[in-house]
């Protein structure tokens, strides 16, 4: 391959253009009208203009990307995440309009899109599996009686779903036929299809993924776990690698597990296999993403590759360079995602300038972002600023540092994430490794977090600040009001 579109925008259209240019290979941008300026239009070699702001007239028109590819003679299409990259149709597009398309098949893709579909193959391959049906439930009696046999609670699924869209909790027999209705209608809605399936609910468990990678020879490989158990309404916000409570050959069964599933569905390229794992240290499969993931630089840090080279030399037929026996996993690393979202508002996202914007660096400090000082959040597409991956020697120096760098991470203009993520890093059951996808829940709430040096006063200065600069915006008398809101942020050392 000698140039590649990329059909995203953000932090990680810059990244894969990066390990392009290290390829030698060229790179065509494609953006919206909010990302004019953006960086991974200035990056490009080449840029295409796509259309009005909305995701649904830009990044997400099949025609639009391929058009731009062929404009730009571009070989082939790398996704991203998001926006197309899980959509087969637009893969088996890509591939019939003579361009490379950078991950799996779509055939591989529909596979996995369905979650009935998946938990059948996985069954096939003795892949364990959360006790419940493994087929589409179309008589209520019969789930009925399922779900008796496996017993309360048990969550309903829709087939279609996955991430955690369509799924409900069904606490007792007495509720269940009520549920069921809701759940098939919201599916229908929802995903215009009304399967649903039932599963035993795991109250307690830890999120585990395993990387794999896949080329066209049929060889499959695992790259070891992230553990991505600290999320909140099914969004991660912070991924380590690797897990601190798997056993090397928990680690080993997992791992072959995933390779099986990946080998079942013919998988080329990088994909993710989802498990639950619960008190006891039973693991069980829920689902695979077909594509690369936000967390991804985790496992980069740990095995020392680069993830998306290895997604453009499969794409381009080259076999694996390296067998699993090869494959050696090293420290440990830590990703926060600073995201544009209120902790202490519900994790509302929030937009504006980054009026202040500084990174830290320093040793093994790594920060993938796709925005610079002065620069507007959109309020179009994902709230994401930046991802800050750490990698120490062990688990204790990647909190350390991760702290560290948090400390040196100064943003002002929009609320982030940051101090949530410091929280979770100073927290107790995080350091103890004691935890499981209720962290947030169980241990944070609003005004938790220690603010700027915990006098009221500061508090009550900094929300008259906020509100200057929203009056400011409201009669655009820009300039002199920001800078100042900007310097008087700045010069609290302690403030983020
Ligand atoms: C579950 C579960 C408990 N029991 N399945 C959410 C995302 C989707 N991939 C599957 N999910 C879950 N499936 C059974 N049988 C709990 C979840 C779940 C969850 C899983 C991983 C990470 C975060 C989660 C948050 C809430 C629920």
């Amino acid at each position: 391959m000698k140039k590649i579109l990329v059909a995203n925008r953000g932090e990680i259209a810059l990244r894969i253009m990066r390990s392009a240019r290290e390829m030698n290979i060229k790179t065509v941008a494609v953006f919206s009208e909010a990302d004019r300026n953006s960086l991974h239009v200035r990056y490009a070699d080449e840029a295409v203009f796509i259309g009005p702001s909305q995701s649904n007239q830009s990044y997400l028109v099949m025609d639009k990307i391929i058009d731009a590819a062929k404009k730009t003679k571009a070989d082939g299409i790398h996704p991203g995440y998001g926006f197309l990259s899980e959509n087969a149709d637009f893969a088996d597009k890509v591939k019939s309009s003579g361009i490379i398309f950078i991950g799996p098949s779509g055939d591989s893709m529909r596979m996995m899109g369905s979650k009935l579909a998946a938990k059948t193959l996985a069954g096939k391959y003795k892949i364990p599996l959360v006790p419940g049906t493994a087929k589409a439930i179309d008589d209520l009696k019969e789930a009925k009686a399922t779900a008796d046999s496996i017993g309360f609670p048990v969550l309903i699924k829709a087939s279609a779903g996955g991430g955690g869209k369509g799924m409900r909790i069904v606490q007792n027999a007495g509720e269940f036929e009520e549920q069921m209705k809701l759940a098939v209608s919201e599916a229908l809605s929802s995903f215009g299809d009304g399967a649903v399936f039932i599963e035993r609910y795991i109250a307690s468990p830890r999120h585990i993924e395993i990387q794999v990678l896949g080329d066209t020879h049929g060889n499959v490989v695992h790259l070891f776990e992230r553990e991505c158990s600290i999320q909140r309404r099914h969004q991660k916000l912070v991924e380590e690698a690797p897990s601190s409570v798997l056993t090397p050959e928990l680690r080993n069964e997992m791992g072959a597990c995933a390779v099986k599933i990946a080998k079942a569905c013919n998988y080329v390229g990088a994909g993710t296999v989802e498990f639950l794992l619960d008190e006891n240290m039973n693991f069980y499969f829920l689902e695979m993403n077909t594509r690369l993931q936000v967390e991804h630089p985790v496992t980069e840090f740990i095995t020392g590759l680069d993830l998306v080279k290895e997604q453009i030399r499969i794409a381009g037929g080259e076999k694996l360079l390296f067998s699993q026996e090869e494959i050696i996993m090293k420290g440990h690393a830590i990703e926060i995602r600073v995201c544009a979202e209120d902790p202490e508002n519900n994790f509302l996202p929030d937009v504006g300038k980054l009026s202040t914007y500084k990174i830290p660096s320093g040793p093994g400090v790594r920060v993938d972002d796709g925005f610079e000082e002065g620069m507007d959040i959109p309020i179009f597409y994902d709230p994401l600023i930046a991802k800050l991956i750490v990698y120490g020697k062990d688990r204790n120096e990647a909190i350390e540092k991760m702290t560290r760098a948090i400390d040196e991470y100064h943003i002002s203009g929009v609320s982030t994430t940051l101090s949530f993520c410091r929280f979770v890093m100073q927290h107790k059951a995080f350091a103890e490794g004691n935890f499981d996808t209720h962290f947030v829940k169980k241990y944070f709430q609003a005004g938790i977090l220690p603010a700027a040096d915990g006098s009221e006063s500061e508090i009550a200065a900094l929300l008259a600040v906020k509100l200057l600069r929203v009056k400011n915006k409201a009669v655009t008398i820009t300039g002199h009001l920001n800078g100042y809101s900007s310097r008087w942020k700045e010069s609290r050392s302690e403030y983020r």
